[in-house]
């Protein structure tokens, strides 16, 4: 057939290096950009025959988010917005691995096991972040769903989070929103107009918020997006890109991870200042007090302050829909503790991914998911979007109860329910704390962190570690389960856990306790326990 001729002479402008084995992760294909080429293309193969398969628009994003400069990455995003099957990730890593020669058989081995028809039309939508690397790599995965005779529209840089927006709105015939950046910007900015323009006295400090934009695409997005605000919310822009590098010394993730303001943002003690990572789908604010101290409201701060925002409109509504919140085993004890004891929501722990969190929280007519890093949303399902829409609507209604209804679905149509978004999640949360009045030491005054520390650990083989429980205890090696309960024990509301990371060739270990020294202690102990 034609197209597999295109195929073998396309790909020999892509050529794997030979006995290069990469995985399709949690995060997708990750690694030095130089060894990305051939993956790019053979992902263009791959979101064809998906598109095809699945009648729809498939969404190829090219990026490597928090990771430096010099890394990139892919992620192929489903019809609906979501993140691709595990039964695809295993065959995403079986085409990237196929050595040259075993690339064709492969591909007709996957198009014959999903019968995948191929005179169906396929359509992909590329997007790309501002790494270097991204224009040339994003131009591969094109090639490759050309050499199958795909439909390829590049739609530029776009966060991550823009792509998945845009893939569905695509596939489901505009309902979801208009399928353009334009259309992404026109939603979001009228909810959040909406929501605020009646708060009373908000003042000019509530309306200004410090943006650290990671030198990357999100930087270039929020700004675009700004004039669509129209002054409801000013956003004073660090490190956009001009002169900063991506990632470095700032971003979501160097501030979570080192627990400190990054470089080159301009703090005043109270400002609220946020930072998003390098493909705008993580945020985490923070400030620093007069006394200089640096203070973080991570992921489980952000959907703490979400779920307590969302249970009193229910509670307005009057409107019996069941609310969860997702966690993973990273989310602070603390934060656990307040949900399930004094909000009394339910709360559940998946294994670390964006994907299992998706998937529990959808589960739930309201479900909110955050790991710890930043990275989260609120699903909502068919159920309760047509209860508050129903409600918005009745007229024997009574008008707090209304008012409640309308609130709840402006508050819908902020939230970007595909996956986490920096820039929805943003404009969430400054609504909620316009809408209640909040400064963001009083935001953080809702429940005190334990103290906590994260270590590296590096290891011969980390899969040698295996886990359950939500990777809250381990299994294998034998013993090393019994030996971290007995460190856990000579401290005060400690806990403690190891797991293998997916993104990098490290065992991880957190531990958390009644005082940094306690918690930093019990890391450094349970990291010796592991080699
Ligand atoms: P790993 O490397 O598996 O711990 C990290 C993050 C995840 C998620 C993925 C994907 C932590 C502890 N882990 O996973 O939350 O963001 O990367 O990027 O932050
Ligand atoms: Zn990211």
């Amino acid at each position: 057939m034609a197209e597999f001729e295109e195929v073998t002479q396309k790909s020999a402008h892509h050529p794997k290096p030979v006995g290069l084995v990469l995985q399709y992760g949690t995060a997708g294909f990750r690694t030095c950009a130089k060894k990305l080429d051939h993956i790019m293309f053979r992902m263009g193969l791959l979101a064809t025959l998906r598109s095809k398969k699945t009648k729809a628009t498939i969404g190829v994003m090219v990026t490597a988010s928090h990771n430096p400069e010099e890394d990139n990455g892919v992620k192929l995003v489903d019809p609906m917005g979501e993140m691709v099957t595990p039964a695809w990730e295993g065959y995403a890593t079986e085409l990237a691995n196929a050595e040259q020669e075993g690339l064709l058989p492969t591909l007709k081995d996957l198009i014959e096991r999903e019968a995948i028809d191929m005179a169906q039309e396929a359509n992909v939508f590329v997007g790309k972040d501002t790494r270097c690397s991204s224009e040339s790599l994003s131009k591969a995965v094109m090639d490759g769903v050309c050499a199958l005779g795909g439909h390829c529209k590049d739609n530029g840089l776009v966060t991550t989070p823009q792509l998945h927006y845009l893939v569905c709105c695509q596939n489901t015939q505009g309902r979801y929103g208009e399928a353009t950046i334009k259309g992404y910007y026109q939603k979001l900015s009228q909810a959040f107009i909406q929501l605020t323009k009646n708060v009373p006295n908000r003042t000019d400090d509530q309306k200004t918020l410090l943006v650290d934009g990671a030198n990357g695409i999100g930087a270039l997005k929020v700004s675009e997006m700004e004039t669509y605000l129209k002054k409801e919310l000013q956003l004073s822009l660090f490190n956009d890109g001009s002169s900063g590098k991506l990632n470095h010394l700032c971003g979501a993730d160097f501030v979570k991870v080192q627990q400190r303001a990054p470089k080159g943002v301009e703090i005043s003690a109270g400002e609220r200042c946020c930072s998003y990572d390098g493909d705008a789908d993580r945020i985490v604010y923070y400030y620093t007090d007069s006394a200089s101290r640096f203070h973080l409201l991570d992921g489980d701060k952000i959907a703490t302050l979400i779920s307590t925002y969302l249970k009193d409109l229910l509670t307005q509504a009057g409107l019996d829909l069941q609310i969860a919140v997702v966690q993973t085993a990273y989310a602070n004890g603390s934060s656990t503790r307040y949900l399930e004891d004094v909000m009394k929501v339910i709360v559940r722990c998946t294994k670390t991914g964006v994907k299992h969190l998706h998937h529990a929280a959808q589960e739930f007519d309201i479900g909110i998911y955050f790991e710890a890093n930043g990275h989260g949303t609120v699903l909502f399902s068919k159920l309760a979007e047509e209860k508050i829409q129903q409600l918005a609507r009745d007229s024997n209604a009574n008008d707090e109860r209304k008012r409640a209804a309308f609130t709840l679905h402006n508050t819908i149509n902020l939230i970007n329910q595909t996956v986490g978004d920096a820039m929805s999640d943003m404009l969430l949360i400054e609504a909620v704390l316009a809408i209640r009045g909040m400064t963001v030491q009083q935001w953080d005054a809702i429940y005190t962190d334990l103290p906590n520390r994260q270590l590296k650990v590096k290891v011969a083989d980390r899969r040698v570690i295996d886990t359950t429980d939500a990777e809250r205890r381990t299994v294998r090696p034998e013993g090393l389960q019994e030996a971290i309960d007995l460190l856990v024990k000579k401290y005060r509301r400690a806990r403690s856990f190891v797991r293998p990371s997916g993104t990098e060739d490290v065992v991880r270990v957190y531990a958390e306790a009644d005082t940094q020294e306690s918690a930093d202690a019990l890391a450094h102990e349970v990291s010796l326990a592991v080699h």
